[in-house]
């Protein structure tokens, strides 16, 4: 009997002993094996193994639900993270639209503030269906606000002068008679616009005061610092002339009231609150030309996306300060072709009146050999191969030139022989008083 007891009590030690090994091995692998060491019975093999599948079930229930929480888990962190990028874009456009606003309400410049009263368009241009028109573009193509079109645009108003500038402007062209030649003394009187001791003295001062911005330009464009001068000089006389008109007024004045080229002034005024807006600047505050030109150089508003620098540096394009649009003349120039060095016009030397056949005009183009057919020789050496037959009204009777390159490229600032002339001439006047004897040496 006791013995039989103490054989009993053996076989329980070594089933527990089994059971305690089945658990570390499955423990330690997800597919333990059942085991048969230790093992004498059927029913001692049975309840180990059911031991054994019970803790594998477990593992692998809990290994499953770990998955699946993990899974959970990466889930969530990626909407998060999505939702995080929605919300930065968004917050970013709200941003944009913010500082637009506050633009247009003029950060610098003066403010443009509400009247308190309707945001509704009114003025003058309000029962222009063109005005309304031109709004919506603004909002849809730009996105401005509609209140602060709607409140610049009830602002605008269009004097006398500007409506009768714009009558003018609409009356269709008169084609041009090129039979008549060369009206006497219309040179002369041009020049007397410009060549005056005054505007050679403010052309003085102004490169004086802007000798490092002038050098500068001529470095980086290859533009000569007096061609820049000359520009400037015609153009408002070193910043004097800047225009009258407040620009708003003059381009909705012109847009909106001018049939033949409405279409080109509107599309101005679009890019002059463009640019506004860049620049930081107050639509209602700049003064233009009558037809909107505005700055030291009068560029017309789509010329300053395109031509307009920061030679400053400040961080935007002010044509109104002195760097900048000195910067801005020496750009336009060598964009269209400016040849650093390149002469720009001589003097030419006539032996009879045989060239009167022939066309003229900066638009002209000869061979100097061809031009010596007709009696036409340059002045000076110094000049293009291929040259424009320039003809002009002087004080003297009709003076003769050739204009190379050079003077075709400032035709581009301004479509005239007479004003390419002007700001040549303004040019070397400013040139021999400002380098005085020291000439002969640039
Ligand atoms: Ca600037």
């Amino acid at each position: 009997m006791k013995d039989q007891l103490k054989n009993r009590c053996g076989k329980l030690k070594r089933a527990s002993s089994a059971i305690l090994i089945l658990v570390a091995l499955s423990a330690c692998s997800s597919n333990p094996a059942v085991p048969s060491a230790d093992v004498d019975t059927v029913e001692d093999r049975a309840v180990a193994q059911a031991a054994a599948v019970q803790q594998s079930t477990q593992l692998t229930l809990e290994a499953r639900k770990a998955q699946l929480e993990e899974i959970k888990a990466r889930k969530l962190e990626q909407r998060k993270r999505e939702l995080e990028k929605i919300k930065a874009v968004r917050q970013a456009q709200f941003a944009q639209q913010n500082r637009q606003r506050n633009q247009m309400s003029g950060s610098r410049g003066g403010q443009l503030r509400n009247t308190g009263k309707s945001h509704q368009l009114t003025g003058e241009f309000s029962r222009n269906p063109k005005t309304h028109a031109f709004i919506n573009k603004m909002v849809s193509r730009h996105g401005f606000d509609r209140k602060t079109m709607n409140y610049v645009l009830s602002k605008a108003k269009s004097t006398a002068f500007l409506k009768r500038m714009a009558y003018k402007d609409s009356l269709p062209r008169k084609p041009k008679n090129k039979s008549t030649g060369v009206r006497a003394g219309s040179w002369a009187k041009y020049r007397g616009n410009f060549l005056t001791s005054r505007t050679i003295n403010k052309g003085l001062q102004f490169w004086n005061a802007n000798r490092s911005a002038l050098q500068r330009a001529e470095q980086r464009y290859g533009v000569p610092q007096e061609y820049i001068l000359g520009i400037i000089g015609v153009e408002t006389r070193y910043g004097e002339n800047v225009g009258t008109n407040r620009t708003v007024d003059a381009l909705a004045t012109m847009g909106f009231n001018n049939a033949r080229r409405g279409a080109y002034f509107t599309s101005e005024l679009e890019s002059y609150l463009i640019m506004a807006r860049r620049a930081g600047l107050d639509p209602l505050k700049p003064k233009a030309s009558y037809a909107g030109a505005i700055g030291l150089c009068q560029f017309m508003p789509s010329n300053v996306k395109k031509y307009g620098v920061d030679h400053d540096g400040n961080g935007s394009c002010n044509l109104w300060t002195a760097a900048d649009a000195i910067g801005s003349v020496a750009n336009y120039f060598k964009k269209h072709g400016w040849r650093t060095g390149g002469p720009v016009v001589v003097k030419a030397l006539t032996n009879s009146q045989r060239y009167k056949s022939l066309k003229w005009g900066f638009k002209s183009k000869y061979s100097l050999n061809h031009l010596k057919n007709y009696g036409v020789l340059p002045a000076s050496r110094n000049i293009d191969r291929q040259v424009s037959l320039i003809r002009l009204g002087g004080a003297r009777g009709e003076e003769v030139w050739l204009g190379g390159h050079n003077f075709y490229v400032i035709t581009r600032y301004n479509h005239s022989s007479k004003y390419a002339m002007a700001v040549h001439q303004l040019a070397q006047a400013l040139k021999q008083r400002h380098y005085g004897g020291r000439i002969a040496a640039r």
